[in-house]
């Protein structure tokens, strides 16, 4: 009797975390997410670009998931913006946006930005939003996770890192953006 208990509450829960995996399951948006696809000519991960050349590069020391992360340069630049364009974002719709970022500086004053910037079909940009606002060191990688209403007129969007006056550098890995449903 004991067995066949436990039997079924094996079925209940496969079917509830079934369920769950469905609620967030649609494919993420982002080409080269985990940094695992190599890079461009100019040393740019393949999929990202980059305002400052050669500050954004592909780091196979330091990484969320194997082999490669993403690095971000500071370069005490006032700013560098790293970021991919994602084309078909439905205006409306709800978003999971999310990326495992590791601030690797011994900097006292800094920032650094993981954001959202939503655009309208005159590529024109209408809307930002901040998933996180980060001023201090952390000592190895950290979730950053939000889910984000895309603007009505939106129709494409940049998932992006800004680096504020920072000299180190910062590893950002597995970025998602992928509907919620
Ligand atoms: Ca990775």
């Amino acid at each position: 009797m004991r067995r066949v208990s436990r039997a079924i509450a094996l079925v209940i829960v496969v079917v509830v975390a079934g369920g769950l995996s469905a609620a967030a399951s649609g494919p993420n948006l982002v080409t080269n997410a985990d940094f695992t696809q190599g890079v461009q000519g100019n040393g740019v991960p393949i999929g990202w670009g980059v305002s400052v050349p050669a500050h954004f590069t592909r780091s196979d020391s330091i990484f969320r998931t194997s082999p490669t992360s993403g690095r971000i340069e500071g370069g005490s630049q006032d700013r560098v913006n790293a970021r991919q364009r994602l084309r078909e974002i439905s205006g409306g719709t709800a978003y999971h946006v999310s990326a495992w970022i590791f601030i690797d500086t011994v900097d006292p004053l800094f920032q650094v930005l993981f954001q959202v910037r939503w655009f309208d079909d005159a590529n024109q940009p209408i809307q930002t939003d901040t998933i996180a606002n980060l001023t201090v060191p952390n000592d190895g990688f950290s979730r950053h996770v939000s889910v984000l209403n895309a603007p009505a007129l939106a129709t494409a969007a940049t998932v992006r890192f800004v680096t504020i006056g920072l000299a180190g550098g910062v590893f950002v890995d597995t970025v998602v953006f992928r509907t919620v449903q």
